[in-house]
Order: C-alpha cells, then sequence, then structure tokens
C-alpha cells in the first residue's frame, strides 16, 4: 500500500512533529499540562491531519511504531520543561492496538525510564470504545496503572458503552468531547452539569475539550468543571510556540 510505505519513510526521514494543546486549571487559570498530536509535514502534501493517516496507519500496523515515536518525544520533551514547570504533565492518544497489546506495558515502562521522566508526568488518553470489554480493560488499566502514569478518558459522552462500568475502572479524568461544550448556549445545557457532577461523584477530574469563547469558560467554572482545553487558551502548538506561551503565563 503506498501510503503504508509513505508513512514508513516518513519516521525514517522525521517528517512527524508533536504539536501540543494547553490545558488549564480554571479556578486559576494555571496551565496544568499538555495533550501532545502528532502532524505530519509531508514534503509534497504539506501538513497532512492525523485524522486521515491514523486510521491508514492502525490498519497496517505502523500504529506501533508511530506511537512508539510519539511517546518518546513526548517523554523526552516534556523532561526537558520540568525544571522550569515542575508540575506539568502530557497527555498522549492511545490507539486501540497498543492498548490490547501485551507488550505495551513493558515497552511505556522503558520508554519513560529511557527518557527520565517520572510516570505521574504523563497520562494516557484511552477512549470509551477501548473498555467496552471492562473485565479486559480493568486488567490492562490497572497494570497501567501501576506504572504510575494517569489515565483519561477521552471524547466522554459519544461512546456506547453503559455508564454502569465508569466507577470499576481505576481512571484519573474525564475529557468531556467538545461537542457538549459547543451546545453550552442551546438545549442540551442539561448534559454537561450532569457529567461534570458525575465526574466529580465517581470522584474524578473534569476537563472540557473546545473552549473556544469566554462564555464558555467561565460558564464551566461556574459549574466547577476542573479543567478545559481549546481555542479560546490555544490551539495546539509547535514545541518551541509552546515554551513561549508557558514563559509568558507566569
Ligand atoms: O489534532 P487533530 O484535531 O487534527 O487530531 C485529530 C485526531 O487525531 C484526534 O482525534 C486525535 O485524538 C488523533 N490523534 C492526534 N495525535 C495522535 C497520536 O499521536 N496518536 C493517536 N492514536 N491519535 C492521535
Ligand atoms: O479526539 P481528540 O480530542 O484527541 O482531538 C483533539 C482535536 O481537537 C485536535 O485535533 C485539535 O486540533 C482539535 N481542537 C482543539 N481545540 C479545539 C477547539 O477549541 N475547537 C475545535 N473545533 N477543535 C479543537
Ligand atoms: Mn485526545
Ligand atoms: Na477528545
Amino acid at each position: 500500500m503506498a501510503m503504508e510505505r509513505d508513512l514508513r519513510r516518513a519516521l525514517e526521514n522525521e517528517e512527524f512533529e508533536l504539536y501540543y494543546q494547553p490545558q488549564i486549571r480554571l479556578h486559576d487559570q494555571q496551565v496544568i499540562g499538555m495533550e501532545a498530536l502528532i502532524r505530519w509535514r509531508h514534503p509534497e502534501k504539506g501538513m497532512v491531519s492525523p485524522s486521515l493517516f491514523i486510521p491508514v496507519a492502525e490498519q497496517t500496523g505502523m500504529i506501533i511504531p508511530i506511537n512508539e515515536w510519539v511517546i518518546r518525544t513526548a517523554c523526552e520533551q516534556t523532561k526537558q520543561l520540568l525544571d522550569r514547570f515542575p508540575d506539568l504533565s502530557v497527555s498522549i492518544n492511545l490507539s486501540p492496538y497498543e492498548f490490547e497489546s501485551r507488550r505495551f506495558v513493558d515497552k511505556l515502562a522503558r520508554l519513560l525510564a529511557d527518557a527520565g521522566l517520572p510516570p505521574h508526568h504523563l497520562d494516557l488518553e484511552i477512549t470509551e470504545r477501548m473498555t467496552m470489554d471492562t473485565e479486559r480493560a480493568l486488567d490492562i488499566l490497572s497494570k497501567l496503572k501501576g506504572l504510575g502514569v494517569t489515565i483519561s478518558m477521552d471524547d466522554f459522552g459519544t461512546g456506547y458503552s453503559s455508564l454502569s462500568y465508569l466507577t470499576d475502572l481505576p481512571i484519573d479524568r474525564l475529557k468531556i468531547d467538545r461537542s457538549f461544550v459547543q451546545h453550552i448556549q442551546g438545549k442540551k445545557d442539561v448534559i454537561l452539569p450532569a457529567i461534570i457532577r458525575l465526574g466529580h461523584n465517581i470522584g474524578v477530574k473534569v476537563l472540557a475539550e473546545g473552549v473556544e469563547t469566554e462564555t464558555e469558560a467561565a460558564y464551566l467554572q461556574g459549574k466547577r468543571c476542573d479543567e478545559a482545553q481549546g481555542y479560546y487558551f490555544s490551539p495546539p502548538l509547535p514545541y518551541d510556540e509552546l515554551v513561549r506561551f508557558l514563559n509568558e503565563q507566569r
């Protein structure tokens, strides 16, 4: 497959780059971390969106070396920031393939050790879809938690699973999907406060994604949402610009 060859070459030629979107704690507006988002600077096509190549990478198995690169790079770059910003943590998006791989826990431990990043500075984003088999998810998640990393449930509210499983899973944070935030001014207003309360009732932090306006940020803070991420605070930034953003915040 042409795209698979392209992806392999992209890794070898260092065409991938990580962007980082800051995550803000609402009550004091402090940056508490950032989500790493991969970008592909294709020599002919320009910037290729991950929504185009991640599915191909997953089908071809190229997701394994690509995400190894993502984790290594995110850990190394975050490690470099800890001297100046000791409380930061970096979130990475896991794909179902690695989540289910028996070797992933060992690999993650090795990547953290290689980078010298204390594990509590790494957050793994999983989706509801990955936890449909609750027993299996419990087993994998408890091993990952055993390393000392944290777990976030990404795109929360868009999945198919029943809510009953949530209390059983050792997760640290719900990331509310941006589709709920976009409805703040509309009729679905009841959903957001309900999700925030649900998160707090099961003892996890709640982050709202896709916050684009001051009105949305203020509303969420009023509803006691813990954290937020979105264009209102910052788009995903190249590493150098992230460093600048962090320095300007202090
Ligand atoms: O940043 P952007 O909106 O273009 O990302 C599109 C999608 O690609 C998002 O759903 C995001 O979760 C996913 N994505 C971004 N970076 C990675 C990555 O490193 N690994 C995986 N598996 N998915 C990613
Ligand atoms: O699925 P995941 O949540 O990992 O995807 C994150 C994606 O959301 C990234 O591709 C990022 O570019 C995009 N994104 C980040 N902030 C905003 C925002 O405020 N509005 C919109 N529409 N998209 C956003
Ligand atoms: Mn995400
Ligand atoms: Na999301």
